[in-house]
């Protein structure tokens, strides 16, 4: 586990030393990756599976590779980003990356990440997996937010840290080259159920005369006021005491979950995004740990 694996500040358009890499995959994402480092005066040679994607950036001054392996011939740096695991593997099929560094961005599991690296270590090159913390609006605009969370071969991430940063923020979170895939999954599994969360407030105000712009301000202030519960969470977790610091007990909470239940059965409002967490803490309740908090919920996912 890395001390610090937050990601650093963007390095700006304008300090990376230009240095040459070629991009397979040129979709939303791959794109403005593609912009971002042409606009930085990074010599990019891109390549994609449907040519027509590339012609823009012929202007902006991209080299167009008629194969993947032209592409990845063409720079000791490869960066990757296509659809899928699978995509990646039909598209570097045959390529030969013998002396390569190979990053990929492409979103999958822990253990598709641990194959792609297992793969580029049997042909010589070095590889780094990516998680991309961000929508494409968001690569390249100082100030927007967007990270990318590396793993895998820390020589790698070393040697081409700045290149990386261009584009967007860059956090390393260890060797396991899986531990890319796993954080930002464990983040993006976070954001769905806030985003479930989200539904379900809104959907008990609907109809209602209340302004969901107005209600948003309130929703938004309330959930960072509640996104500490992480730090705690950590710290119990990392203590094994789950009753240190309990503000709010596990008991009280399943006390109040009827109440959550009345309210959406009078507002019309299905309750199947709430009950799966409910029913999980009434078992938790169930086994003796009201005087906890809810970080034992953990304990039930994972046994
Ligand atoms: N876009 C987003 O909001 C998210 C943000 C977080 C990270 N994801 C992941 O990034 C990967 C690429 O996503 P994308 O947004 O660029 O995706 P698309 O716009 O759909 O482009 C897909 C590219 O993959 C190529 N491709 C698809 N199948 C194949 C294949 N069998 N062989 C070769 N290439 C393939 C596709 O080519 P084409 O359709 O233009 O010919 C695009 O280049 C992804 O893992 C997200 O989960 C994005």
């Amino acid at each position: 586990m890395e001390s610090n694996p937050s990601p650093t500040d963007p390095r700006g358009s304008d300090t990376a030393t230009p240095t040459p890499l070629a991009l397979l995959g040129l979709g939303a994402m791959g794109g403005a990756l593609a912009r971002g480092w042409l606009a930085a005066g990074h010599p990019l040679t891109v390549w994609n599976r449907t040519p027509s994607r590339a012609e823009p950036l012929t202007a902006a001054g991209a080299t167009v590779a008629a194969t993947a392996a032209e592409a990845v011939a063409a720079a000791d740096l490869v960066v990757v980003c296509l659809l899928d695991p699978a995509s990646v593997r039909t598209t570097l099929a045959g390529v030969d990356p013998a002396g390569k560094d190979l990053v990929d961005l492409t979103t999958g599991t822990p253990a598709e990440a641990r194959v792609g690296a297992a793969w580029a270590a049997e042909r010589g090159a070095r590889f780094l997996a990516g998680g991309v913390l961000a929508i494409p609006p968001m690569i390249g605009v100082p100030g927007a937010g967007a990270s990318v969370l590396y793993s895998g071969s820390r020589e790698l991430f070393e040697a081409h840290r700045d290149t990386l940063a261009v584009p967007a923020a860059t956090g390393y979170v260890g060797t396991d080259p899986g531990f890319a895939a796993l954080h930002d999954v464990a983040l993006l599994s976070a954001m769905t159920s806030m985003f479930a969360g989200i539904s379900h407030a809104f959907a008990l105000i609907r109809g209602e005369d209340i302004a969901p712009g107005a209600f948003a301000a309130l929703l938004t202030d309330w959930l960072v006021a509640m996104a500490p519960a992480a730090h705690r969470a950590a710290a119990q977790l990392e203590s094994g005491d789950y009753r240190s610091g309990v503000a709010s007990t596990l008991a009280m909470q399943v006390a109040g979950a009827p109440t959550l239940l009345r309210t959406a059965a009078e507002q019309g409002v299905s309750t199947e995004l709430l009950l799966p967490y409910l029913a999980l803490m009434e078992r938790r309740l169930a086994d003796g740990h009201g005087d906890e908090s809810t970080t034992g919920l953990i304990d039930l996912l994972t046994a």
